[in-house]
């Protein structure tokens, strides 16, 4: 009897060990047929990115690289419903992209504004919102950040802006100077004449002192939390959180 569970089990580990196997030339295979050199280690961790992905996801080249993996994007989610005491408060995602962060935070209940310059991003997102079930909570602006700051009005901004591709990890103190398409101080100050409660999302590598600085660009210095993101164990960035999006 015992010696035939573990006959039993021996199957079982090397029949899900071919699976595994299979799985993974398959993968190789689907690779080598769509996916470019810059995008394959980030379409190995398609599922982190999107647990939908499979349903449709799409993304270009500076999507697949930027999105934000969904668990962190979930947090950045949660932070913004517990910074405002509103049952649907308005979020400015003002750097979009394919919408990686926008559709955590409809998914929680926000009105969200999606921002981003590129209007292939903003098809994608739109795409990927659908996807999730989302897109009737996000409203979708093609346009520059800065030329609509002035006009925009919300309770929570989001920044998570380009880093300058996936070489930004080659700089060993990442200064807000590197960020694109202006520097942080500025992007910052944009973001702070819409509101105080801001959430920024950056570098691992980031030069923390200066994120700190940003807080003194008001008077008196917004409050500022700063937080590593993991996932399965590895860092994937840093956040920010500025003003009532901080923890008091
Ligand atoms: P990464 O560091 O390029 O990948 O991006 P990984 O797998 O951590 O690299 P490794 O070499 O350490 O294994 C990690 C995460 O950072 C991405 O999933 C994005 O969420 C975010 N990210 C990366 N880039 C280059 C950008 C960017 O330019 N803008 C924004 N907003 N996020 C980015
Ligand atoms: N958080 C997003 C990724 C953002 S990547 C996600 O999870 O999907 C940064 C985005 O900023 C890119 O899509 C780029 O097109 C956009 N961008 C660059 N300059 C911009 C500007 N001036 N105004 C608005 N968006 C801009």
């Amino acid at each position: 009897m015992k010696k035939k569970r573990m006959r039993n089990k021996k199957t079982i580990s090397a029949a899900k060990a071919h699976k595994k196997r299979k799985q993974s030339i398959r993968d190789r295979e689907k690779v080598a047929q769509n996916v470019s050199p810059v995008v394959e280690k980030y379409w190995f961790q398609r599922y982190n990115l999107f647990s939908k992905y499979d349903e449709g996801i799409k993304m270009d080249e500076e999507g697949w690289y930027s999105v934000t993996p969904e668990q962190i994007a979930i947090r950045h989610a949660l932070r913004c419903v517990a910074a405002t005491a509103k049952p649907n408060p308005v979020v400015i995602d003002c750097f979009a992209g394919v919408g990686g962060n926008a559709i955590q935070f409809a998914r929680m209940c926000c009105s969200v504004v999606a921002i981003d310059i590129d209007p292939k991003k903003l098809e994608f997102a739109i795409n990927n919102a659908k996807i999730y079930g989302v897109q009737h909570c996000i409203d979708f602006i093609v346009g520059d950040f800065f030329q609509l700051a002035p006009s925009l009005k919300g309770d929570i901004v989001f920044l998570a802006p380009p880093w300058g591709g996936p070489s930004y990890k080659s700089i060993e103190n990442f200064t807000l100077d590197f960020l694109k398409p202006r520097d942080g101080f500025t992007i910052f100050q944009f973001a702070q004449a819409i509101t105080p409660n801001i959430i920024m999302f950056l570098p691992r590598n980031v030069d923390l002192q200066q994120v700190e600085e940003l807080s003194w660009l008001s008077s008196p210095p917004l409050e500022v939390e700063i937080e590593e993101n993991y996932l399965q164990n590895n860092v994937k960035g840093v956040t920010a959180y500025f003003g009532g999006a901080a923890c008091h």
